[in-house]
C-alpha cells in the first residue's frame, strides 16, 4: 500500500486561537503537514493528530483516528487529564531551549529580588533613606531547584553561573552534570536538595505522585525564613501547608506564577497578601518559530511511521 505524503492534524484549544498566536499556517499544498482549526475539518476520520492547549474535555471525541496530541507547551499534565483522549494516543510536547531561558532569567529575577532585598530598596527610597543594606557572597547561599528537565536545569546553570549554591533535586543523576552544582535523586530528593536552602525554585512536572508536593515537610526543610518560587503548576502547592508556612516565618514570602484555578480569582486571598508576589503564568512561552518546527518534525515522524522524539512516558506523566 502506498503511504500518504500528507497527515493532517487540528488545532485544538479552549482558551486561544492557536493557529493565529503561534502563526501556524500549515495550509500550503506542498507541505507535509496539514492543520485546521476543528470547523475546518470536514472528514474528522482524516485527522491524525493534535496540536493542543487546554483543550475542552470532548474536544477528542470527534477523531477516531487520532494517534499523537501534541501540547504547545512544555507541560502535559492538561492532555493527560482530558477525558476524551484515548489511552492508545501518543503525547507530545515542545521543548524549546528559549522557553527554558526566559524561564531562568525569571528565575534569576526573583531570587535577586529576594536575596538583594529590592523590596526594602524600593520602601527605602520612598522615605528618601539612603540605607546600603547588607549582603551576602552567592557562594554562601544555597538554593534549591526542583526539577532537572529542560527548565530546571536551564535555571541551575543560570544559578550556579551567578555563583550560587545550586542543589537540583531530580528523578535520576544527569549524564552530564554541571560543574558547581549538586544534584539529588532517589527517594529523599526532594528533602535533600532543600534542606538548608534560603530559596526552592519548584518546576516539576505535574503527575500523582507530585500533587501537593510543596507542603510542610518541604517547607520545613528550607532554612527559616526562606523565599519559594513556584513556576511548577498550581496543583503542586499545598495552599493551607503555605499559609502556615508564611505565618508561622517558616517561608518569608513567594512568588506565584502558576496557581490551581487560573485567572487567580479575584476573591482568591493571595492577591492581598504583601508576603506574596504575583505573576498571571508568564514565567516563560514557547517560541513560535520552535512550536512550529517541532509540530512539523513530530507529525512528519508519526507520518513515516516512527515514534516522535518528542513523544512522553505517559505513564510516568512527562
Ligand atoms: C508550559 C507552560 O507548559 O507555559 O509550557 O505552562
Amino acid at each position: 500500500m502506498e503511504q500518504a505524503k500528507t497527515i493532517e492534524g487540528v488545532l485544538l484549544s479552549g482558551t486561544m486561537d492557536l493557529k493565529t498566536f503561534y502563526g501556524l499556517d500549515f495550509t500550503g499544498s506542498g507541505s507535509p503537514v496539514r492543520l485546521f482549526n476543528p470547523h475546518e475539518v470536514s472528514d474528522p476520520a482524516s485527522i491524525r493528530f493534535a496540536v493542543c492547549w487546554l483543550p475542552d474535555d470532548e474536544a477528542f471525541a470527534r477523531y477516531p483516528n487520532m494517534e499523537m496530541a501534541m501540547s504547545v507547551g512544555a507541560g502535559v499534565d492538561a492532555l493527560l487529564a482530558n477525558p476524551s483522549l484515548a489511552e492508545e494516543t501518543l503525547v507530545c510536547r515542545v521543548r524549546d531551549p528559549h522557553q527554558a531561558d526566559l524561564m531562568a532569567g525569571y528565575a534569576a529575577h526573583e531570587v535577586l529580588h529576594f536575596l538583594r532585598s529590592f523590596a526594602q530598596m524600593k520602601d527605602h527610597q520612598g522615605a528618601r533613606a539612603w540605607n546600603p543594606l547588607p549582603m551576602t557572597p552567592p557562594k554562601e547561599t544555597r538554593i534549591a531547584v526542583l526539577g532537572n528537565g529542560t527548565m530546571g536545569a536551564a535555571i541551575a546553570r543560570a544559578l550556579a553561573a551567578m555563583g550560587y549554591s545550586v542543589a537540583v533535586a531530580c528523578r535520576t543523576q544527569p549524564e552530564e552534570p554541571q560543574a558547581g552544582i549538586s544534584y539529588h535523586s532517589g527517594t529523599g530528593a526532594l528533602d535533600m536538595a532543600c534542606k538548608g536552602s534560603r530559596i526552592a525554585i519548584n518546576v516539576l512536572p505535574l503527575t500523582d505522585e507530585t500533587e501537593n508536593i510543596l507542603n510542610r515537610r518541604l517547607f520545613n526543610q528550607l532554612e527559616a525564613g526562606a523565599w519559594l518560587v513556584q513556576i511548577g503548576r498550581g496543583e503542586h502547592l499545598h495552599e493551607a501547608d503555605f499559609t502556615e508556612a508564611l505565618d508561622n516565618g517558616q517561608l518569608a514570602g513567594a512568588t506565584l506564577d502558576v496557581f490551581r484555578e487560573e485567572p487567580l480569582p479575584e476573591n482568591h486571598p493571595f492577591w492581598d497578601d504583601a508576603r506574596l508576589r504575583i505573576t498571571p503564568h508568564i514565567a516563560s512561552d514557547s517560541t513560535p518559530s520552535v512550536v512550529a518546527e517541532q509540530i512539523r518534525a513530530s507529525a512528519v515522524e508519526l507520518l513515516q511511521g516512527k515514534r516522535p522524539l518528542l513523544a512522553i512516558d505517559r505513564h510516568q506523566g512527562y
